[in-house]
């Protein structure tokens, strides 16, 4: 009877253990890292946010979605080449793999601020909400970073 009963709490204190485990686990999935938004040049109404999403689990994920209050409109972009042209094309998701992660950034997938509502200056933050698949979402802001001569993109619609 005492083995019995010290197996039963042996196990469920591992059921715990393992249910606490997988809760932290689906909250530490992703994360994000590197965050900016570039500075538009004045009287731009547009400019990109930038960053890396890291899944650390076991479930691919996709991002669907991202809003912000400083722009009108919020979509999700991929840069391609079409025939040796940089194009800006909307996209409805951007996977981040399991155990991987999505680079966001200039030339390749980013999140486009449509219609700023007033002018961003450098140094400032912009509050960005992400929305993922599964339902999760995270909210970040992002620093305002003057773009880098060499980054530099045509990024007219
Ligand atoms: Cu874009």
């Amino acid at each position: 009877m005492t083995i019995r009963f010290r197996h039963l709490a042996l196990l469920l204190g591992a059921v715990a253990s393992l249910s606490a485990l997988n809760a932290q686990a689906a909250e530490a999935d992703l994360s994000v890292a590197d965050a900016y938004v570039r500075l538009a040049p004045p009287g731009t109404p547009t400019t990109g946010a930038f960053m890396t999403i890291k899944n650390a689990g076991g479930a691919d994920r996709k991002l669907l979605k991202a809003d912000s209050p400083v722009a009108r409109s919020v979509e999700l972009h991929n840069h391609i080449n079409d025939n040796g042209v940089m194009k800006m094309r909307q996209v409805a998701e951007i996977d981040v793999k399991a155990k991987g992660q999505a680079v966001l950034k200039p030339g390749s997938y980013h999140i486009m601020l449509i219609d700023l509502k007033a002018p961003l200056k450098e140094g400032e933050t912009v509050p960005l909400t992400l929305t993922f698949d599964d339902g999760s979402t995270k909210q970040l802001d992002a620093p305002i970073k003057k773009p880098q001569a060499m980054m530099q993109m045509d990024h007219k619609h």
